[in-house]
């Protein structure tokens, strides 16, 4: 079988098992929700929640599997799936996961990578086993300043190994070792058998089929990160899901850094970190309803949309029907989800004949806000200035509002 069958067959049994994606590329599997719309409902079905590989995806035995402890621990071990399911609580978050790609399509001129629009994002209970019972019951060391580092164990032996080193700190409040998605077995594009989920932040940071947590003193850098096979497990934590801007060459590598806020590090802290981390994910909202390029009556308009943030709770969202020139505050709707489910809003609108921009902007409880546009390459941005969005190379983190906005003809 040439690779090319494997890509048809692969991209014909993804698009059975998950109608509600659009699929990019099948082979590695990645996969967009189809529309904005199936980002209404208040929980994304599994069969329209995205998928983000760089991997084929593995095909993984539960039984066998096991997750090895090591690094700083007095004992080190390995568990399996049946003590991971049975010796700790059982736990469940509700999070709306971004991948840092998303809407990477807006930026201009193209950004590297496959051009994502606004559907590389799902909200999903996830369930399974707190990562501290784990650190707790085999006697890890979990200071602040610490590292975990997750390894993802699909890599063939001729790729780099997707490995992510979270702050301990976030580690211990909140993180999962799940291997349930709402109510159901993760499937195997999700995750099986089992994942990291790290609520709030980027999905690059919620490793998929985990193999090892290592509780270690820095992040994943240097050449000791580089197996026998040449394998290089510092890719995905030091060179990619970086902001790069067109100038740099390749981003800066740090041991640590005590800034762990995607935001700050974008902001205040930007000469500190030079090169922002994809940690946390940025305030962000979409309008989906009326649809972009609808054509309405003069009559009162419900639109409706969706908004997420990152370790902060959406505090706010306006609207403006006149591409930013004005805002009026939307109201929100629905059920609270917890810290990390997005907010759903509402705002009647009594439209004038004409073609009108719509557009929604969220502020979290930080005082964070959607910047408005993104920058070109040549501004040298490297964090978020006068309300832009820096451009960079790969193509991350995009949260700018008027990208996002519809267009809509209302008529007499
Ligand atoms: N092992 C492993 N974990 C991974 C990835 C990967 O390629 N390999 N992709 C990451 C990225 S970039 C994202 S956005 C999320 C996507 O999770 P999903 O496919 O369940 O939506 O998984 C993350 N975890
Ligand atoms: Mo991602």
């Amino acid at each position: 079988m040439t690779s090319d069958d494997y890509g048809i067959r692969e991209r014909e049994a993804l698009t059975e098992r998950y109608p509600g994606l659009d699929v990019l590329v099948s082979d590695p599997a990645n996969a967009q929700t189809a529309s904005r719309t199936n980002l209404a409902s208040h929980l994304t079905p599994r069969e329209e929640h995205y998928i983000r590989t760089h991997h084929r995806t593995p095909d993984i035995d539960a039984d066998g599997w096991t997750i090895s402890l090591t690094g700083l621990v007095e004992h080190e071990t390995d568990l399996s799936m049946s003590e991971l399911r049975c010796e700790f609580p059982t736990e469940s978050v509700v999070h709306m996961m971004e991948c840092s790609g998303n809407s990477r399509r807006y930026f201009d001129p193209d950004a590297e990578g496959d051009q994502w629009g606004d559907g590389a994002v799902g909200n999903a209970v996830w369930t399974g086993t707190s990562v501290s019972a784990v650190l707790d019951e085999y006697g890890a060391a979990t200071d602040g300043g610490l590292w975990l580092s997750a390894m993802g164990g699909e890599a063939p032996p001729d790729k780099d190994v997707f490995c992510r080193s979270i702050p301990m700190a976030k580690v211990v409040d909140d993180c999962l070792l799940a291997y349930e998605m709402n109510g159901t077995p993760m499937s195997a594009e999700h995750g099986f058998p089992v994942r990291l989920i790290v609520p709030g932040w980027f999905g690059n940071n919620s490793v998929k089929w985990v193999e090892e947590i290592r509780v270690m003193e820095t992040m994943v850098n240097g050449e000791e990160w580089t197996d026998r096979n040449g394998r290089d497990y510092t890719q995905y934590q030091q060179s990619s899901y970086r902001i790069t801007p067109a100038q740099d060459n390749e981003p800066t590598r740090h041991e640590s850094v005590d800034v762990f806020s995607t935001y700050d590090q974008l902001t205040e802290a930007v000469e500190e970190v030079e090169n922002a981390y994809l940690f946390d994910q940025l305030v962000k909202s979409l309008i989906i309803a009326p649809a972009d390029d609808s054509t309405l009556p003069v009559s009162a308009v419900e639109l409706a949309g969706i908004a997420w943030s990152g370790e902060e709770r959406v505090e706010r969202i306006e609207i403006s029907t006149d591409g930013g020139g004005s805002w009026d505050d939307a109201e929100f709707v629905g059920p609270d989800l917890g810290p990390y489910a997005p907010t759903k809003f509402r705002y009647v609108w009594e439209p004038e004949p004409g073609e009108h921009t719509l557009c929604s902007r969220a502020t979290d409880e930080a005082g964070r806000t959607q910047p408005a546009t993104l920058s070109k390459p040549e501004q040298e941005l490297r964090g978020i200035e006068n309300d832009q969005y820096p451009w960079n190379q790969k193509g991350y983190g995009n949260n700018a509002y008027l990208p996002h906005a519809i267009t809509v003809e209302v008529t007499e």
